[in-house]
């Protein structure tokens, strides 16, 4: 609607003399939209992220695989720190996530809990062939955080 209404006006240009009021208002049309980008933004930065930095998405590795974890926006600390925006990594190695409202469980084959804190794992008994790896960041409860944050690779052990 507004475009419209612009470029409208803009015809009318042509016959002079109201130029200069039609140029501001598409001026300020600009500026509103620049002003109201950062506005956005932080809502979207402010966001807890994690991504798996090693191995990358699609490589073929030989063994041991050291899987290399990067979060923002949410503190990556032991699993005895009872602090909200905190969490700790969670590695899910061939194995699908489980229900995201539940604990995490323990002593599962496949689910490992980074619980010291830790943002870096060695996975060292890994069969060649293809291999997927889902991390999870949850709380002090292990229970995953809201909204979910979590990264997948997939990758081929030679
Ligand atoms: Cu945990």
């Amino acid at each position: 609607m507004l475009l419209t209404e612009a470029s409208t006006q803009e015809s009318k240009l042509d016959a002079g003399q109201e130029a200069n009021p039609v140029k501001i208002r598409i001026a300020t049309l600009v500026l509103g939209a620049a002003i109201l980008l950062p506005v956005a933004a932080p809502a979207q930065t402010g966001r807890a992220k994690v991504k798996i930095v090693a191995p990358a998405n699609g490589a073929t590795v030989s063994g041991p695989v050291k899987v290399v974890l990067q979060a923002t926006g949410v503190e990556i600390v032991p699993a005895t720190v009872e602090r909200p925006g905190t969490g700790h990594h969670h590695l899910f190695v061939d194995h699908d996530l489980t229900p995201v409202d539940d604990t995490i469980p323990r002593g599962v084959t496949g689910i490992l809990h980074l619980g010291r804190g830790q943002t870096e794992f060695v996975l060292d008994s890994l069969a060649p062939g293809p291999h997927r790896v889902i991390a999870v960041v949850a709380d002090w409860k292990h229970v995953p955080l809201k909204p979910l944050v979590a990264d997948t690779v997939r990758f081929t052990v030679k």
